[in-house]
């Protein structure tokens, strides 16, 4: 078996925002291994540097050079590597954007030699759950500017009992949220993860959706819970959390925060705070975190430092993980251990600009997610749920949800 890398290409592809993003493969001896990057518009401050795809023969001499010759099954040691012909600590030189792409494209090849699919080659036999689908129905902030102040209504159908049906249950309410909008007179167009945007606020978006989950329940038998992902780095001015409708200090985003939490029973709340705020995340979890997840996204950047530091405040009871803020898979697994080891819950998330990659789809299962948030319509999104349906077929079971 020939596992030597003997070449590294890259090529410029679009993404669902209809943005230049870069692809990557890895070719040894017979197999391919191919990933594509995706990219966010909310982005924390301190994730891995984005460059412009524009650079690609640039870095592709850079990378090739340095990765010819390896093993695909050296994954740590190639990531050092990429690491290395960097030499920043946030990939600012030849960008997260084809450090990720390579990184994962190596673990693909290297599944690909084995004939396994990659949640095993990379999670071996603890990757036995499927994640429950954290998706995305109603939007706004950076993703649809005009329409809510709270970036992302996330929907958990807890009471499905397989993927294929949890999936079906989100794709449902997402299709009556449309008739609840005509029904109203509201105008909804899709935002950049397909998720409903309009000229409404907050308070009405919840109510437009705990009508929504209603229908369903009754439809199905299927209770379905909240989530949201205030990504409260954006509405944050220096002093006052700046919404449609309303501007709030510290203490009321974090009475306010509460309050959603209890009204509405929320299950799942990401970034309450802005990404510097690692007091207020614990403060909050003290309360909130007995009942309901407490996910950091911004603020922990899937950045094994930020996390400790979140350990060490009990800033947070969940950790959100997304490979191409940190740059490489073994970065990304280091992330997950330290947050697993510390009793945190993991979720694996897309990012708003995506493409047909379907590869955290498999990381979703590989670490143990309880959520994996992807939104739930948009070929970019399914890519991932329909490859998490053909996991399915190998008898995983779903996971046990906290907080249900
Ligand atoms: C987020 C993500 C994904 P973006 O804030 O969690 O929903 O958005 O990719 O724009 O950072
Ligand atoms: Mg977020």
């Amino acid at each position: 078996m020939v596992m030597i890398i003997e070449d590294v290409r890259f090529r410029i592809v679009f993404d669902s925002r209809g943005r230049e993003t870069v692809e990557c493969e890895v070719y040894a001896g017979d197999v391919t291994g191919r990933a594509i990057a995706p990219s966010g518009a909310s982005t924390g401050t301190y994730e891995s540097i984005v460059v412009d795809p524009y650079r690609i023969d640039d870095v592709e001499e850079k990378v090739s050079k340095a990765l010819i010759g390896y093993s695909v099954f050296d994954q740590e040691e190639i990531d050092k590597k990429l690491r290395e012909i960097d030499g920043t600590e946030n990939f600012s030189k030849i960008g997260g954007n084809f450090a990720i792409a390579t990184s994962l494209a190596v673990a693909k090849a290297g599944a690909n030699l084995l004939g396994v699919p990659l949640y095993k080659y990379i999670g071996g036999i603890f990757a036995k759950e499927l994640p429950y689908p954290l998706g995305n129905v109603i939007g706004g902030g950076r993703h649809a500017e005009g329409s809510t102040s709270i970036q992302e209504f996330l929907i958990i159908p807890v009471g499905s009992k397989d993927f294929f049906t949890a999936q079906r249950t989100n794709a449902t309410v997402h299709r009556i949220l449309r008739d609840l909008f005509k029904r109203r007179g509201i105008f909804a167009c899709k935002g950049d993860e397909g998720a409903w945007a309009c000229q409404i606020n907050d308070d009405d978006a919840f109510e437009i959706l705990v009508e929504a989950i209603g229908i369903v329940r009754d439809e199905t038998g299927i209770d379905v819970r909240i989530g949201i992902d205030v990504a409260a780095t954006e509405l944050w001015d220096g002093e006052r959390y700046v919404y449609r409708d309303r501007k709030l200090t510290r203490e009321e985003q974090m009475s306010y925060i509460t309050e959603l939490v209890d009204r509405y029973g929320i299950i799942y709340v990401e970034d309450p705070l802005h990404e510097e705020d690692f007091e207020g995340f614990s403060d909050l979890t003290k309360d909130i975190g007995k009942r309901c997840m407490v996910c950091g996204d911004d603020i922990f950047v899937t950045n094994v430092k930020r996390i400790q530091r979140g350990i060490d405040l009990r800033s947070a009871n969940t950790v959100l993980i997304k490979p191409n803020q940190i740059g490489t898979l073994t970065d990304t697994f280091k992330s997950v251990k330290i947050a697993k080891d510390n009793g945190l819950y993991i979720v694996v998330s897309h990012r708003s600009g995506e493409t047909e990659d379907e590869t955290i789809a498999h990381l979703s299962v590989a670490f143990n997610a309880k959520l994996i948030k992807t939104g739930v319509v948009g070929g970019e999104r399914t890519a991932k749920l329909n490859e998490l349906i053909r996991i399915e077929e190998d008898g995983l079971k779903m996971t046990k949800l906290p907080f249900t």
